[in-house]
C-alpha cells in the first residue's frame, strides 16, 4: 500500500487531502517532527532533504506536494491528458505551490503579492467553479488548498475577494478535504 510521510500540521495535508478525493489507499506515517524524525536516517533515505510530505509507492520514492499530487493525477487518474492538458495542470499546481504559497507566507511582500494574485483568482473564480473549469480537478487540490489555509493559519481578511471566500467554502465542504486537511497532519 502507498506510503504518505507527514507531520503534524504539514503539507502532506494536502496530498492527503487528494488520496481521499481519488480512493486511492494509504498509509498515513507520522514522523514526529518535534523530536527530529524527518532527520533522521529512514526518512533521510526517502527524502534526503528532510522535509514532508514524501510518499512510498511500491518501489518508487517521491517528495514535493506538488510534484506527489501530479504523479497521482497521472498514475491514479484514468485520464489520458494531451501536452497541452498536462501544461495547464502543471502549471496550476506549480502555480499553488510556489507562486501563490510564497505570496501568501512570505509576511514582507505579502500584501503586495496579494494585491497582484487575488484579484486575478477571483475573478476566475467567480466565472467559473473551479480552477480548470465546471470539473474537480488536481489543480483545486494545489491551489485550494494554499487559499484554505489562509482562514485557518493567517485569519486575514478576504471580504473583498468573494469569490475566492466561497471557493474556500465550497473546497472545505467536501468529505476528502474534511478528511485529508482536516487531519492535522
Ligand atoms: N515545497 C515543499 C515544502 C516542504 C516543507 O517545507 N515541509 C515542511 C513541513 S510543512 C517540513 O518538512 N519542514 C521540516 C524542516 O524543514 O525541518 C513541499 O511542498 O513539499
Amino acid at each position: 500500500m502507498l506510503k504518505l510521510y507527514g507531520g503534524a500540521m504539514s503539507r502532506a495535508s494536502i496530498v492527503r487531502w487528494y488520496l481521499e478525493e481519488m480512493e486511492i489507499p494509504y498509509e498515513f506515517v507520522k514522523l514526529d517532527m518535534q523530536a527530529g524524525e524527518h532527520r533522521q536516517p529512514d526518512f533521510l533515505a526517502i527524502n534526503p532533504m528532510g522535509k514532508v510530505p514524501a510518499i512510498v509507492d511500491g518501489d518508487f520514492q517521491l517528495w514535493e506536494s506538488g510534484a506527489i499530487l501530479l504523479y497521482l493525477a497521472e498514475k491514479y487518474g484514468k485520464v489520458n491528458h494531451s501536452p497541452e492538458e498536462r501544461g495547464k495542470i502543471s502549471q496550476w499546481v506549480l502555480f499553488g505551490n510556489s507562486t501563490l504559497a510564497t505570496g501568501i507566507f512570505v509576511e514582507s511582500s505579502r500584501e503586495k503579492e496579494m494585491l497582484h494574485l487575488m484579484p486575478p483568482l477571483d475573478k476566475i473564480l467567480g466565472e467559473q467553479p473551479f480552477i480548470l473549469g465546471n470539473k474537480f480537478s488536481v489543480a483545486d487540490v494545489a491551489v485550494g488548498s494554499v487559499l484554505a489555509f489562509i482562514p485557518m493559519m493567517l485569519k486575514l481578511d478576504l471580504s473583498a475577494y468573494p469569490a475566492i471566500l466561497n471557493y474556500i467554502k465550497q473546497m472545505s465542504e467536501r468529505p476528502a478535504f474534511q478528511k485529508g486537511m482536516g487531519s492535522g497532519s
